[in-house]
Order: C-alpha cells, then sequence, then structure tokens
C-alpha cells in the first residue's frame, strides 16, 4: 500500500529505527490480507480456528496468565506538568518516559514483522471522526483492530497530507509486567504501549486514544469524549430518543445498549437501538442540543453472563467474524463460558489452555473473558449509528454498582447538580482491571481509569459545557443502580430487559409526563409510577418482587448518604485545588438538606 503522507512515513521510520522489525506491512483493509493474516496466526498458534460450520470466520486467543485486564497501576498520562496529569492519574515526567520506554522496546521486533495500521475512530471522512497510526507487532491486535476501527486505504486518503494523527506504538516485548507501560502523552497526540497483549493495552484506538487522549482533545477543542453506551429507544409512534450512559467497567453498559423491553412493551411496539456500547463523543449540534456519536465499530465485549436470556442479541453478535479471548473452547472447536448455559462442556480446555473439570470448581473462562465482533451484526443496531452528526441526546444516565446507598434511579435538579452526581459516582470494583474485586472506589463519570488531564478541570470542562446552550436543551440528567443487594446477597432489581421500565421513567421525566418526589439527592420516582404490574422476578425462594421491594430500593437511607458526604470531601480535597467552587457547594447543600428535619 503506498502511503504519500510524509509525517506518516516519517513516524513509520522512527518506529522502526528503534524497534528494529525484520519486516513492515501495511494494513489496507482487505479480505485477501485479513484472511493472509488469519492463517499465518493460526500456523504460528497464537490464534485457533473456530468450528467453522457453528463459528463462520471465527477465531479464538488466549492472552498471557499475567496478562488478562487493563492495568491500571502501569498505566501513565505524561503530561509536561503533573498539575495537568492531576491526582487520580499515575504521571512520569514525557521526556523521562519516552527514554524509558525506548530502553524497553529498542529491537524487540527483532525477527518480527511490525504492522502499520492506518484506523479512523468515527465514519471515515467525517469531520467528527480522528485518524491514529498504530504500530504494533502483534496479528491478534491488527484483526482487532480490523473490527473495533476502520482500517486501511480510505483513512490514509481521508487523511490526505496531514499531520493531524494519534501516533500510537505497540510491542509486546516479553510480556513482562515489571516493565509493561501504558503511556498517553495528551499533548503529543502520542500514545505508547509495551510489554502487554491484552484488550484495552494494546487496542490503541479504545481506551488509549478514544477516551484518554479524546478526552484531552474534547477539553481544548469543546466536545466530550466518554465511557459511555448510546441507545436509541423507539415509541409506538415511530419516533426515537436517544439516552447515552455511563457505568463503569462490567457495570452492563453493553448489556443495557442491546436491550429487549419486557414482552408487554414489545407488544404496544416499543423498540431499543444500539448506537454504541462503550464511548461517545459528544459534540454541541447547530439546534443547540448535544449530539453523541460511537468512535468504535465493533464490541469488545464481557463474555461470562452472556446468554440467550440476559443478551440475546449480544450472543447474535458473536455467531459470525468474531475473536474470542480467554473463554473455554469445546472439544468440537466451539465457545463456552460461565453463564452461557447450564451445561458447561466436557473435554474442553480452560481459559489457560489446561483440560478442564467442569466438577473441578474452577472457572473455565477468567471473569474477564471477552468477544470482539463487528457492530454490523448486531440485530438491533441503529439506523443512525454511523450517521456522521450523531445522535441529540435526551438524557445522560450515570451509574454504578453499589450494594447499599444509591436508589434504583434519582433525577438530578439541574445541569450542574448533574454534573455533581456524576462525579460522586461511586462503585465496586470489577475483573475488568487488574486489582481486588468488590472494592468501593469512586469513579466519577466512570471516568477514573480514562480522563486524559486533571479530573478538576475536567469537572469544569462538564459545567462549561453546560453553559454552551439554553437548559431546555441540555440532556437532563439521572443516576440508576441495578445493583442493590438484599441481606443474603441477592439482587432485589431483576435488571437486565427490566430496565426498560426505568428508562420508560426517565423519558417521561424528560418529556415532563411524570411528577417525582423531591428528596435531599434529587428527584424520586413515585413507586406506582415504575410500571411492574406485569412483572415477574423471584428475588429468592419463594419472594416475588413487588411494591414494597420497588418502594426499598427507591428509599434514601440518610445515615449512608451522611457517611458519603464525607468520603465525597475527601476525594475532591485529594483532587485538590482545580476542583471548581460548585461542586464544593453542591456537596455542602446536600448535606445541609440531609441534616435539616
Ligand atoms: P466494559 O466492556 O468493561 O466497559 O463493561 P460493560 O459496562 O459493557 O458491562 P457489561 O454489559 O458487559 O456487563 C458486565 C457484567 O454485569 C455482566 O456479567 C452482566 O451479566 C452484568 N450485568 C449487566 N447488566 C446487569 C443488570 O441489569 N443487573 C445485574 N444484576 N447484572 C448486570
Ligand atoms: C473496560 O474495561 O472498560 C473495557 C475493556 O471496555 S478494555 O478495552 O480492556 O478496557
Ligand atoms: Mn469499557
Amino acid at each position: 500500500m503506498d502511503c504519500t503522507n510524509r509525517f506518516v512515513n516519517e513516524f513509520v521510520r522512527q518506529s522502526a529505527d528503534l524497534l528494529h522489525p525484520d519486516d513492515i506491512v501495511w494494513i489496507d483493509g482487505s479480505e485477501e490480507q485479513i484472511e493472509a493474516l488469519r492463517e499465518e496466526a493460526c500456523a504460528t498458534g497464537e490464534m485457533i480456528k473456530l468450528n467453522q460450520e457453528k463459528l463462520p470466520n471465527c477465531y479464538y486467543h488466549r492472552t498471557a496468565i499475567n496478562d488478562v485486564a487493563r492495568v491500571e497501576a502501569r498505566t501513565f498520562i505524561c503530561s509536561r506538568e503533573q498539575i495537568n496529569a492531576g491526582a487520580t492519574n499515575n504521571w512520569i515526567d514525557p521526556v523521562e518516559a519516552y527514554q524509558m520506554t525506548e530502553d524497553i522496546m529498542r529491537g524487540k521486533m527483532q525477527g518480527r514483522t511490525m504492522y502499520v495500521i492506518p484506523f479512523s475512530m468515527g465514519v471515515v471522512g467525517s469531520p467528527f471522526s480522528k485518524i491514529g497510526i498504530e504500530i504494533t507487532d502483534s496479528i491478534y491486535v491488527v484483526l482487532n483492530m480490523l473490527i473495533m476501527t476502520r482500517v486501511g486505504k480510505a483513512v490514509l486518503e481521508a487523511l490526505g497530507d496531514s499531520d493531524d494523527f494519534v501516533r500510537g506504538q505497540h510491542a509486546k516485548c516479553d510480556i513482562d509486567e515489571e516493565k509493561r507501560y501504558i503511556l498517553q502523552f495528551p499533548e503529543d497526540n502520542w500514545i505508547r504501549s509495551c510489554n502487554s497483549g491484552y484488550g484495552g493495552n494494546v487496542l490503541l484506538g479504545k481506551k488509549c486514544f478514544a477516551l484518554r487522549i479524546a478526552s484531552y482533545q474534547g477539553w481544548k477543542e469543546g466536545w466530550m469524549a466518554e465511557h459511555m453506551l448510546i441507545l436509541g429507544i423507539e415509541n409506538p409512534q415511530g419516533e426515537t430518543k436517544y439516552i447515552a450512559a455511563a457505568f463503569p467497567s462490567a457495570c452492563g453498559k453493553t448489556n443495557l445498549a442491546m436491550l429487549i423491553p419486557p414482552e408487554g412493551y414489545r407488544a404496544k411496539g416499543y423498540k431499543v437501538w444500539t448506537v454504541g456500547d462503550d464511548i461517545a463523543w459528544i459534540r454541541l449540534g447547530a439546534d443547540g442540543r448535544f449530539y453523541a456519536q460511537n468512535p468504535e465499530a465493533g464490541f469488545f465485549g464481557v463474555a461470562p453472563g452472556t446468554n440467550e436470556k440476559s443478551n440475546p442479541n449480544a450472543l447474535a453478535c458473536t455467531r459470525e467474524g468474531t475473536i474470542f479471548t480467554n473463554v473455554v473452547v469445546t472439544k468440537d472447536k466451539t465457545v463456552w463460558w460461565e453463564g452461557l448455559d447450564k451445561n458447561p462442556p466436557q473435554g474442553a480446555e480452560d481459559w489457560t489452555g489446561k483440560p478442564w473439570d467442569p466438577a473441578s470448581g474452577t472457572k473455565g473462562a477468567h471473569p474477564n473473558s471477552r468477544f470482539t465482533a463487528p457492530a454490523r451484526n448486531c440485530p438491533c443496531i441503529s439506523p443512525e449509528w454511523e450517521n456522521p452528526n450523531g445522535v441529540p441526546l435526551s438524557a445522560i444516565i450515570f451509574g454504578g454498582r453499589r450494594a447499599k446507598t444509591a436508589p434504583l434511579v434519582y433525577q438530578s435538579r439541574d445541569w450542574n447538580h448533574g454534573v455533581f452526581v456524576g462525579s460522586i459516582m461511586a462503585s465496586e470494583t470489577t475483573a475488568a482491571a487488574a486489582g481486588d474485586v468488590g472494592v468501593v472506589r469512586r469513579d466519577p463519570m466512570a471516568m477514573l481509569p480514562f480522563c486524559g488531564y486533571n479530573m478538576g478541570d475536567y469537572f469544569q470542562h462538564w459545567l462549561d459545557m453546560g453553559q454552551k446552550t439554553s437548559a431546555d436543551k441540555l440532556p437532563k440528567i439521572f443516576n440508576v443502580n441495578w445493583f442493590r443487594l438484599d441481606d443474603d446477597g441477592n439482587f432485589i432489581w431483576p435488571g437486565f430487559g427490566d430496565n426498560f421500565r426505568v428508562l420508560e421513567w426517565i423519558l417521561k421525566r424528560c418529556e415532563g409526563m411524570v411528577d417525582a418526589v423531591e428528596t435531599e439527592i434529587g428527584f424520586v420516582p413515585k413507586a406506582e409510577d415504575i410500571h411492574i404490574a406485569d412483572m415477574d422476578y423471584t428475588i429468592c425462594d419463594g419472594h416475588k418482587f413487588g411494591i414494597d421491594d420497588l418502594r426499598g430500593i427507591l428509599s434514601i437511607e440518610k445515615e449512608y448518604w451522611l457517611e458519603d458526604v464525607s468520603s465525597i470531601r475527601a476525594f475532591y480535597d485529594k483532587i485538590g485545588t482545580t476542583m471548581p467552587k460548585e461542586l464544593l457547594d453542591e456537596v455542602d447543600a446536600m448535606e445541609a438538606r440531609l441534616r435539616a428535619e
């Protein structure tokens, strides 16, 4: 493939000078090249070809055992001044960071091929899209990027002779945890990743670019890059309203994005359309509304728990042209994971490649095992998902995994209070990142691991965005929690498709069609206004979900919230001098409301 862009050519030459590959291959996006790469990866054992009758064009990959999730402790924002990375990000001085990783990466592609991937985040050629060039020595990365982004010749054509692209360098090196670094240089549009071969660490278009670098670009250019799904809800009259929702990793974005409404709603003609499942780029439109665009072209979804009942649409996405990572491989080369069905396969191999006995009590699939599936496979993909202008947002939802404290749903009082609600998000940690699971931590806007600049400046940017248009055009801001537990650890709310009942209330609020109860923390539904009459959910033996359970998960427990106030203050203190006064005032106001009789 011919490239005439001298900046790209210079970047490729620089990369080769550092990495010393035997060979350089440009990824053009053609079917022939993809097929050749698959064959090569299968020949070397990097990938396994799955049963082509049952899973056409599907492949399997195992990562190293020490390399199964994003590594937040080894992820750095290398801004020139430490204050610009802020207290919530790891920081290394960029000069030092470049030097250190050059020493680690030098010569590491000797005897290997260096692939050059020109990719576009967003529809190729749209004024709202952004281009990147990823260098990698992993065919697995190339094949994933081909699904997750738009890759090839057309991207270089769209770039023309411009220097405006993100430079990403990835080398597997020795998959040495001690030398693993995921570095973002926001001021240079540069990413460097070494010693990993896993997902968010190495598919540089995703978290590194479309969130960390793009959030910084959005701050400078007046738009927002957010860890959000985007969905459309079509009502029986055929009108579609759009919602974006930010939940932390492994807290339900893919599931909500592909939700199937309960039977009663479907019969009336309601339908949910998926625009995106992980990342939203949000801009102010000419009409003064906020428009959201999905910069990705595929889904890198959590496999465990995905089944015919919880998320049939996600399952359908994975039946063709999909790459599976770290799931169970069966004797006849199909795939399995915990929560797929109740029939774990005999004679299969687990995610580590060892023979696996389901009776052994060990898990066959890694809890963060994933599928990489093309968005076009999705039965409910929105007709608007490639609209270069994005879709207009009626509501923004924040949410986390909270066993207690956060109610099923509440609405913020106004935009600034909504920014406050997003900034105090907290959630129990999951397997999507290395480290302890189930620990509550503050994860503002689900962006704690993904914000490419100072968190206080990020909050200020949210407040400023709210000033760009009139209040009636701004999306309304809500918070949800699908994960309230009873004393025995059962989920009180059924979740999944039944979450539609909450979305219905949210849209009604946006249209001013339903009242709410004003509480210390915001507006909470009257229990009668969440439609549960046709719901059939058993929380535990013989206990069917009813209106009292709903009242329970809608109630505000002041003592928990007062505890939260002190933890919010501690978090804001940690962020330090960049904390906007508006948000400090919001904590004071909430505390005053909670302490009032
Ligand atoms: P990332 O891809 O890591 O950003 O994750 P995500 O936010 O897309 O999460 P995903 O939809 O893949 O869900 C993660 C886990 O949460 C899965 O095990 C789901 O089964 C579970 N889950 C999703 N929605 C619900 C829900 O409404 N209720 C309950 N109880 N569990 C849910
Ligand atoms: C997440 O962890 O939020 C993911 C998976 O979406 S990864 O791409 O590995 O970051
Ligand atoms: Mn994610």
